[in-house]
């Protein structure tokens, strides 16, 4: 192929990629065309009764794909296998962000998530996938994990086609745009469900009777995606509906309860559904039986927490837990009621407006100028300090979106889907350093991300006041006739917001 073919940015690249999983896996998973269905009708009728919210979303151009997905999961097996997938995620705009240690609720991976990391590739399109790395180190029977590590060293991930794409894509610099319906249509291969074990029925017992996790990576031909995970704007809602539209939802939400102002991240999902698989027999025979490994999930986000505010999150979690294990109840649903109940109780104690949020620095924001601070610095008014432009109404505070996972969220999402006979639970051993060198990089830092993101904004308010007359230093400061015109342009909800509008000045 000659090099000066026109490439697809990595951003389209990611959207047509999430657009292709989300065909494959409705096709797959029908019980998720019906997830998608039901968040599509919630998200209209929340539209509908919030007009302010609809011409919010219509202005910022981001009505569009509203209720499309914003992440999906794999689980992997092997160090190579995990630096394949970030080799293929690297083309499509995705970085490795975040280590999330599963072991410290008993299961056997380790995991981090694969996103786009700037603000507008963001706004493009928000794809990630959870990707979490099989520790055969934890299995206590040798015999067993030596089998398991032969039978994944024998296993392809990628198509032979595929490799080759990615092999010439990282060669040239990116996908040409004219091939990339044809690359996504290959590499989507790698995540299909395959109903034929790679394990004899024996093998995929035992291994299920450790963990049904370790069965689900090691038996099978490769990362099947477990679950895609559409945005929503009512999360309640989507759990209350789940029964009446034939799905079967986890007991409750995970994350923080219901709040005036969202924070983090809030998911549920329909429980996995039972699939027919064959395993191979002597003498090409097959046996039949069955796994549970694929699921719905739909999610809400909130702001990012500072360390501080993550701190507090994390507290009043562990707090809710200590209660809720003092006064559980024997039935199901009671449970669910408590929890609830229970959550709203603790967690009153994490302040619920943006401007006290912003005072205590418990979470990130990103700030603009307003109309009026934009004349202000037209009229070279002076301003030195983001509180000085707040008070004076020339900035707003806007909300940054949690981009991010919660490894307590994750292994409740985890644990709804294994089934709670799962197996053993593990020992507590995180183990970064062999992650990443799995990976072959460093994951990234979430707070670096969102702390550059704030510090940006505040830089480029106060640019905006530093005139001329004021003693240059460094490269110099830009009168704001100089800065880019988004620097001065009228407020805009940021990031992929689920947030209502929010000024908090
Ligand atoms: C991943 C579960 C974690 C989430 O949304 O927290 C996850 C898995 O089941 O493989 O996707
Ligand atoms: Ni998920």
């Amino acid at each position: 192929m000659s090099t000066h073919l026109q490439l697809i940015s990595p951003d389209r690249l990611r959207q047509r990629f999430s657009q292709a999983m989300s065909r494959m896996y409705r096709d797959e998973v029908p019980a998720y065309g019906a997830l998608v269905n039901l968040t599509q009708q919630v998200n209209a009728r929340v539209l509908a009764d919030n007009p302010l919210l609809h011409a919010e979303l219509t202005a910022s151009a981001r009505l569009e794909g509203l209720s499309e997905e914003r992440h999906g999961a794999i689980r992997v097996g092997t160090a190579a296998e995990l630096a394949d997938v970030a080799r293929l995620f690297a083309l499509l705009g995705m970085q490795p962000v975040g280590y999330y240690d599963l072991s410290v609720a008993g299961l056997p991976v380790h995991s981090t998530a694969f996103r786009p990391v700037s603000e507008e590739a963001l706004r493009v399109n928000a794809f990630r996938i959870f990707t979490s790395l099989l520790r055969l180190d934890l299995l206590d029977d040798v015999a067993l994990r030596h089998t398991s590590e032969q039978l994944l060293a024998g296993r392809e991930i990628f198509t032979a086609r595929a490799r080759a794409f990615i092999d010439r894509a990282e060669h040239e610099g990116g996908v040409a745009e004219v091939e990339a319906d044809d690359f996504i249509a290959e590499v989507v291969q790698t995540f299909r469900w395959h109903a034929t074990a790679r394990a004899d029925a024996a093998l995929y017992s035992r291994l299920d009777q450790i963990h049904s996790l370790v069965a689900d990576v090691v038996c099978f031909q490769g990362p099947h995606i477990n679950h895609l995970t559409p945005r929503t704007l009512d999360i309640d809602e989507i759990q209350r509906q789940m029964p009446a539209h034939g799905m079967h939802p986890k007991e409750t939400i995970e994350g923080p309860p219901r709040r005036a102002c969202p924070i983090l991240l809030r998911q549920t999902s329909f429980k996995a559904i039972e699939e027919p698989i064959r395993f191979p027999a002597d003498g090409q025979q097959w046996t039949s039986g069955s796994h549970r490994a694929r699921f719905g999930e739909v999610e809400q986000r909130g702001i990012a927490l500072t360390r501080r505010g993550r701190a507090l999150y994390d507290t009043l979690l562990e707090r809710t837990r200590a209660s809720l294990s003092v006064t559980r109840e024997a039935s199901v649903s009671r449970d669910a009621e408590a929890c609830v109940g229970s959550a709203q109780d603790v967690f009153s104690a994490f302040p619920d407006d943006w401007i006290t949020l912003r005072e205590q620095q418990l979470a990130w924001f990103d700030y603009r100028l307003t109309e009026a601070g934009a004349a202000a610095a037209r009229d070279r008014c002076h301003a030195s300090d983001v509180s000085e432009l707040l008070e004076r109404g020339w900035v707003h505070a806007i909300p940054i979106v949690y981009e991010d996972f919660l490894p307590v969220s994750a292994a409740g999402i985890f644990r709804s889907n294994l089934g709670t006979e799962s197996g053993d639970t593990f020992q507590r051993s995180p183990n970064r350093a062999a992650f990443e060198e799995a990976l072959g990089r460093a994951v990234l830092d979430e707070d670096t991300l969102y702390a550059a993101q704030q510090a940006a904004s505040i830089a480029q308010c106060l640019a905006a006041f530093a005139h001329a007359s004021a003693p240059a230093q460094g490269g110099g400061l830009a009168s704001p006739d100089a800065l880019p015109a988004h620097a001065v342009a009228p407020i805009q909800p940021g990031g992929t917001s689920d947030l209502p509008r929010s000024e908090t000045h």
